[in-house]
């Protein structure tokens, strides 16, 4: 029978025309029983949760697409000025507890499913961890657009969508094995892909000048091989405000025309498999490794992040605008997180004048207009720069603009300091040497009008140190903006219980403003307020223990009652998770010498991951394991002293552990840690700090006041001033407690089948050349651990300071960064979105 075709008389639009999508139990039920039956195919035979989970994400992925085309359609007609969050690395973790948080459907949903006969706790342990970050950068960046949706703010996060998020870190016979994370395996059902708006990225090639009729000049960049960038698209819900932001995630494919010489040459197969070098684009994300550095992949991710986005916001802006840029500063502005995306300054420089016409000097305004910078580091080792050879390779055009603006540049330091040489060679963004580099993070600085740092003494630190020449150029360039976490995830998700009794106690409002958490202080003197606090703490201490015995079936009691010390972080010596485990062998030592007077049961957490090219941490990870390991099982010891190693630690992994944290362990060198985040996650869920001046230590001490805070350790001053003269040896020739534990080590008692194994661990504290100056720190160390213990044998007393930590974590909120990153840097206007619909 002939097709019949029907032509619909009904306008175009009628498509997009939906129904609302319902809330109840009873609409959820039945969208999720479609989902399962229909799109998955299954029925109560299937043993697997895993489609359950998937049929629930389906559902709840439907109401935050709804949601985000009304938020699109809002910003659309308010026309407002927008900004986008540039970030290599976005660590959501999980998607399902945090959108069911945020539409306000948790009750709703457990319902829908225990009529099902189905547990939702049980269906969130189903979804695996995006884990498309290191650590604190990539979780910041996660938080952040958290909190933008939360502040009604017009925000798009630009990142990429790593096939292989990192990696899964397993201990085997206490070293650390490294296994590739294939997060997608199962589909994502939190993603949309959105094939029409794919855009082309150029690599390699050369460039050519054509001079026009009237004589200008005309640079063309050719015979380059192109890649494409397909965007997939993630919901960030705000809380319950109606408001969906959209997280944007690149793809790089082949061309349809890729490698098509080859292709007609006949070499069929080799052109097929060269697609590979298109796809390998996004294929994994880089663990943070200095071993890694300079790798021509890297700088690809880099380079497909910075030009999709930037011809995406250029492509909606020429739909709305045509090619008048004249207003494009004033309402589109872009965040660099860290120097990662920063080759978008040159990127911008490139599209505008390349491609859209414009002239040097209007271009370099709009430019030096619109992006914004912010440094998390001032470890040399990660501070990017580029070799100019490898540049002149994949970006020709982008060199070529890099020396333009360094040119320009040049010539405006040489006439503010007429014939200060030296200067100049130290702010040039490409440094000399036996090769030549470019230095990202002048470029950044040089092409933005904002310059961050992310905690107090960080941003003071750039300004006096690492840029203090471009600071003394341009001082009100310069500011401060403390990192924060979101208290959706890191209290109400993670710390029901908690938040619970937080809400009963002062109301709802402190989700949204998180210093009305000030209000819990009173309660500190209420006994019977403090019991209850006491027994959730108790609580989660329990649910974390089970958690621990199901990951790494631990064989031994441990006491409830033990101080739950934890420090879970990446291993990084500048972190000093070595100053930690001098610590448990010296409680060690003291338990099988009998001193155990004032001692408390303590449980001694250590989780993170080493990056896989980093020598000492990864003798850190097998120390750590060693000395777990002989502790454990030493029938002397029992349940005063245990130490855990806990592997594969992530986002999901941080949500169980720090509702259950006593003690919060913060305790690199000082001037090290650019800020630090997890610090803020355990005070906001009532752990004490033990902690140097450092990051937003310093901060977290000021709001909870010394009282609350067991500071140890030397300033950063003081590090910096003792430098040039320190001496360890004599130091530990002048504390024997010291002499013991490293003995300990030395003899082999953590090694005994494995000589020598912990030698560099030990030469490397010992030397004079130590940049963490971890044995200066020890007896401090100790000494404010035995404060701890007095304050932790006193209950009462410790459950009023753990109550005072999270009544004054209002400070760290991510609503309260952004709106600093907003009235200061961005000036956005909300924009309310319906949500009553
Ligand atoms: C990450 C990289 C990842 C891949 C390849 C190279 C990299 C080089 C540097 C970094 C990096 O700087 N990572 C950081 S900075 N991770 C962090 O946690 C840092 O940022 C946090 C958020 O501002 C701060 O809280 C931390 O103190 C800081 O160390």
């Amino acid at each position: 029978m002939p097709h019949r075709r029907f032509k619909s008389s009904k306008p175009a639009a009628s498509i997009a025309t939906l129904k609302t999508l319902g809330l109840t139990s009873t609409a959820l039920t039945t969208d999720f029983k479609h989902y399962y039956g229909y799109r998955l195919g299954r029925d109560e035979t299937c043993q697997s949760l895993h489609y359950a989970y998937e049929a629930l994400a389906l559902t709840i992925s439907d109401r935050l697409t709804e949601r985000g085309k009304r938020t699109y359609n809002a910003y659309k007609q308010a026309d407002c000025k927008r900004a986008y969050y540039l970030s290599m690395e976005f660590l959501m973790g999980r998607t399902l507890s945090n959108a069911m948080l945020n539409l306000g459907i948790n009750d709703e949903t457990t319902y829908a499913l225990y009529s099902l006969g189905l547990d939702l706790e049980e269906l969130t342990e189903n979804e695996p961890d995006a884990g498309l970050g290191n650590g604190g950068l990539g979780r910041l960046a996660a938080c952040f657009i958290d909190s933008c949706a939360t502040l009604q703010l017009p925000v798009v996060g630009y990142g990429l969508r790593y096939e292989y998020g990192m990696f899964t870190q397993s201990i085997v016979n206490g070293e650390q094995v490294e296994d590739p994370d294939h997060w997608l395996r199962n589909g994502n059902a939190w993603e949309i892909e959105r094939l029409e708006y794919t855009q082309r990225i150029k690599f390699g090639g050369h460039t050519e000048i054509h001079t026009d009729e009237h004589g200008h000049a005309h640079v063309s960049w050719v015979g380059t091989q192109d890649v494409l960038a397909v965007p997939f698209d993630v919901p960030i819900p705000g809380y319950r405000n109606g408001t969906v932001n959209n997280l944007r995630l690149w793809k790089a494919t082949a061309t349809e025309e890729f490698n098509l010489q080859e292709f007609n040459a006949g070499d069929y197969v080799e052109s097929v498999a060269s697609k590979n070098t298109a796809e390998n684009i996004t294929m994994v994300l880089y663990p943070n490794d200095a071993s890694e550095n300079g790798k021509a992949l890297r700088l690809r991710q880099q380079y497909l992040l910075a030009s999709a986005s930037l011809q995406d916001v250029i492509a909606t802006w020429i739909g709305r605008h045509g090619e008048d840029f004249s207003e494009f500063a004033a309402k589109n502005t872009f965040q660099l997180n860290d120097t990662h995306p920063s080759i978008a300054v040159a990127e911008l420089m490139r599209l505008l004048v390349d491609k859209h016409g414009l002239g040097w000097e209007q271009a370099w305004r709009i430019t030096s207009q619109t992006m914004a910078y912010t440094n998390h580091t001032l470890l040399p080792e990660a501070l990017e720069r580029w070799s100019v050879s490898l540049f002149k390779q994949l970006l020709p055009r982008l060199l070529e603009i890099i020396y333009e603006i360094n040119a320009r540049f040049l010539a405006k330091v040489s006439a503010r300091w007429p014939g200060d040489v030296a200067r100049l060679a130290r702010m040039s963004l490409i440094e000399e040497g036996h090769e030549q580099h470019i230095r990202m993070a002048y470029l950044a600085i040089v092409g933005s009008y904002s310059v961050n740092g992310v905690a107090a003494l960080h941003s003071k630190l750039l300004q006096q140190g690492l840029f203090r020449d471009f600071y003394e150029l341009w001082p009100n360039k310069f500011n401060n903006k403390t990192n924060g976490v979101t208290p959706r995830r890191w209290l109400a998700s993670c710390n029901p219980d908690l938040a619970e009794l937080i809400t009963e106690t002062i109301g709802e409002g402190w989700l949204t403003d998180l210093k009305l958490l000030k209000k819990l202080e009173p309660y500190a003197e209420d006994s019977a307020f403090r019991k209850r606090w006491h027994d959730i703490k108790q609580q989660a201490k329990q649910q974390l223990i089970d958690y621990k015995r199901s990951e790494v079936g631990l064989d031994f009691e441990i006491n409830i009652n033990a101080l739950f010390d934890v420090q879970v972080k990446r291993i990084h010596e500048y972190k000093r998770q070595l100053l930690n485990i001098l610590h448990v062998i010296h409680l060690y030592d003291r338990i099988k010498r009998g001193d155990t007077a004032n001692m408390v049961d303590r449980c001694v957490i250590i989780g993170g991951k080493a990056a896989p090219g980093y020598f000492m941490a990864k003798k850190i990870v097998k120390l750590a394991n060693n000395v777990a390991n002989v502790i454990n099982q030493d029938p002397d010891i029992g349940t005063r002293l245990k130490l855990i190693f806990l592997p594969n630690y992530r986002v999901s992994a941080m949500e169980k552990i720090c509702p259950g944290t006593d003690l919060s362990e913060q305790i690199s060198t000082a001037g090290k840690e650019a800020s630090g985040t997890g610090n803020m996650k355990f005070m906001m869920n009532g752990a004490l700090t033990i902690g140097t001046l450092d990051g937003a230590n310093i901060e977290i001490r000021e709001e909870v006041g010394d009282d609350n805070f067991f500071l140890f350790g030397l300033t950063e001053d003081q590090v910096e001033a003792l430098r040039s003269n320190y001496d360890p040896l004599a130091i530990i020739a002048q504390d024997d407690e010291l002499q013991r534990v490293l003995n300990l080590i030395e003899c082999g008692h953590f090694s005994q089948f494995e000589p020598g194994i912990f030698d560099a661990v030990l030469a490397s504290i010992k030397s004079p050349q130590d940049p963490w100056m971890t044995i200066a720190d020890f007896r401090s160390f100790v000494d404010t651990q035995k404060r701890v213990e007095e304050a932790y044998q006193d209950q009462e007393r410790w459950t009023k300071m753990s109550i005072l930590n999270t009544a004054n974590s209002g400070k760290f909120s991510t609503d309260r960064t952004i709106a600093e990153y907003n009235q200061e840097i961005w000036k956005l206007t909300p924009v309310v979105v319906d949500n009553k619909f």
